[in-house]
C-alpha cells in the first residue's frame, strides 16, 4: 500500500484544528490530527512544507520506519510542531493499516485490556457555589470522575472558569486575553472548594484538579497537604516541569497524587519523572507526543514504575485525537484515565465518529481504524481564525507568569 497523496486541512469550527489526510493506492484514506492550540499554522506549514513531499510515494504500512525517518531523519528533533506533525503522520498510518487490516485499532495495539474506558468530565463556576452546582450536573450525567475548578475571590479571570457559565475554551480570537493571578488567593481558595464539593456529592466520585503550572514547588507541595484529606484522584500541573527536579520537594511533602506531561513532547520530557517515581499519572497525549507510536513507548516506560496514563484530552484536540486515544486507552494496560471535554456541534459534524460515551465510560467503537473521518465540504464552511490562549500576570505588579 502506497501513499500517493497528503493534504493538511485546517478548519475552524468554533477552534482551530490541523488535521492531515493520506491518501493511498489502495483507496483507504488516513486521517491524523495535527493541532496545536495558538500556533496551528506553523505545524500546517511543517506538514506541507516539509513532511508532505517526504510521504509521497511510501510504503504506508511501515509506520515505524517512518517514524523514525521523521525523528531521526530530520536532524532537528523534538520540540510540540515537529512532534506534533510527526503524530498526525503516525496516526493517519495506524489508521490506515487498521482500514486494511478490517480492525479497529486497538485490535492492532494488542485488543482490549479493558471493556471501557474511564473518563473524567469538567466542572468550573465562577464561585464554589456555581462549582457544587457544576459538580453535580456532570455526576447526574453519569460521569464518575470529574476536575473541579472554580474562580477565586478578587481574581478576574482564572484559568478553567468559563466567562459565559458554559463550557471553558481557553483559546479566544484575535489576540491574546490578559488573566490576573495571586498565590496566596489561590492557595486559600481551592481547599474551600474542595470542602464543599465533597460535603455535597460525597466521596465515590474521583475529584481532579489542575493548577495549570502556577506554583513554586513549596506551594505546590502547601496545596497537595491542603488538599490530602478530600482525596483527589489527582493534582495536575502543580508546577512547571522543564525542571523534573522540582517535582522531588513536591512529592516529599504530600501524599495527593500527581499528574503532568500535556504539554511533553517525548519521553526524553516524562524519563526523570518517570523512573524517580515523582509522579503517579501521565499526561501526555496521541498529538502532542508523536503520535501512538511514541505514546506507547512512554506508557511502557510508565508501566515499570506503576505510573498509569491520564491523557489530555481538552476539545483544542481534534476528534481524531479523541478517537486514536480511546483506542490507545482501550489497550495500554497501565490506563488511568482518559479527559474528556466534549465538542460543539459544529465540531462533531465535520469529524464524524465510531467513539460514544454511555455512563461515565467511553468506548473507541468497532468502526475499522480509528473511526474518525472529516466532512471536508462542511470543514471548508469553517475557515481559519486567528486565535490564542491566554496570557497570565500577577495582579499584584504585572508581572508576566505561567499561564
Ligand atoms: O490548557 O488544552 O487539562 N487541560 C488543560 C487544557 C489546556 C488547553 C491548552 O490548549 O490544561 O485546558
Ligand atoms: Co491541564
Amino acid at each position: 500500500m502506497k501513499i500517493t497523496g497528503a493534504r493538511v486541512i485546517v478548519c475552524c469550527p468554533g477552534r482551530n484544528f490541523v488535521t492531515l489526510k493520506l491518501e493511498t493506492d489502495q483507496g483507504l484514506t488516513g486521517l491524523g490530527d495535527a493541532s496545536l492550540n495558538g500556533r496551528e499554522l506553523a505545524v500546517a506549514s511543517y506538514l506541507n512544507d516539509h513532511v508532505v513531499p517526504l510521504l509521497v510515494g511510501r510504503d504506508a504500512t511501515r509506520i515505524e520506519d517512518t517514524w523514525q525517518y521523521l525523528y531521526r531523519g530530520a536532524y532537528w528533533r523534538r520540540g510540540p510542531v515537529t512532534m506534533s506533525a510527526i503524530a498526525a503522520v503516525d496516526t493517519a498510518l495506524w489508521d490506515l493499516k487498521a482500514k486494511a487490516a478490517g480492525m479497529p485499532l486497538y485490535q492492532l495495539l494488542g485488543g482490549a485490556s479493558r471493556e471501557r474506558v474511564l473518563v473524567y468530565a469538567h466542572a468550573n463556576g465562577r464561585d464554589i457555589a456555581e462549582t457544587v452546582d457544576e459538580v453535580q450536573r456532570q455526576a447526574a450525567l453519569g460521569y464518575r470522575a470529574i476536575r473541579a475548578q472554580s474562580g477565586v475571590p478578587g481574581l478576574n479571570k482564572v484559568y478553567g472558569v468559563a466567562t459565559d457559565g458554559k463550557h471553558y475554551e481557553p483559546a479566544t480570537r484575535g489576540l491574546p486575553r490578559e488573566e490576573d493571578w495571586d498565590t496566596p488567593r489561590y492557595l486559600r481558595h481551592v481547599p474551600q472548594l474542595f470542602d464543599a464539593v465533597r460535603s455535597a456529592i460525597g466521596w465515590e466520585h474521583e475529584l481532579l484538579h489542575d493548577v495549570h503550572h502556577r506554583l513554586t514547588p513549596i506551594e505546590a507541595a502547601r496545596l497537595g497537604k491542603d488538599l490530602e484529606p478530600y482525596r483527589l484522584f489527582w493534582m495536575e500541573d502543580a508546577t512547571p516541569a522543564e525542571n523534573p527536579e522540582a517535582f522531588r520537594l513536591v512529592r516529599r511533602h504530600t501524599t495527593t497524587p500527581l499528574a503532568v506531561g500535556e504539554i511533553f513532547n517525548t519521553v526524553w520530557d516524562c524519563k526523570a519523572l518517570i523512573e524517580e517515581q515523582l509522579i503517579d499519572f501521565i499526561r501526555t497525549t496521541v498529538v502532542h507526543a508523536g503520535g501512538l507510536t511514541h505514546l506507547r513507548r512512554i506508557a511502557d516506560l510508565a508501566a515499570l514504575y506503576q505510573v498509569r496514563t491520564g491523557s489530555h484530552g481538552a476539545t483544542d484536540l481534534s476528534p481524531v485525537c479523541m478517537g486514536a486515544a480511546l483506542h490507545f486507552d482501550l489497550w495500554v494496560p497501565n490506563f488511568g484515565i482518559q479527559e474528556h471535554m466534549p465538542h460543539n456541534e459544529a465540531t462533531d459534524a465535520v469529524f464524524p465518529h465510531a467513539y460514544r460515551f454511555d455512563a461515565g465510560f467511553m468506548h473507541p467503537g468497532e468502526a475499522p481504524g480509528h473511526g474518525v473521518e472529516i466532512d471536508e465540504a462542511l470543514a471548508a464552511k469553517y475557515p481559519y481564525q486567528r486565535a490564542y490562549l491566554p496570557v497570565n500576570r500577577l495582579q499584584r505588579d504585572g508581572t508576566l507568569w505561567d499561564w
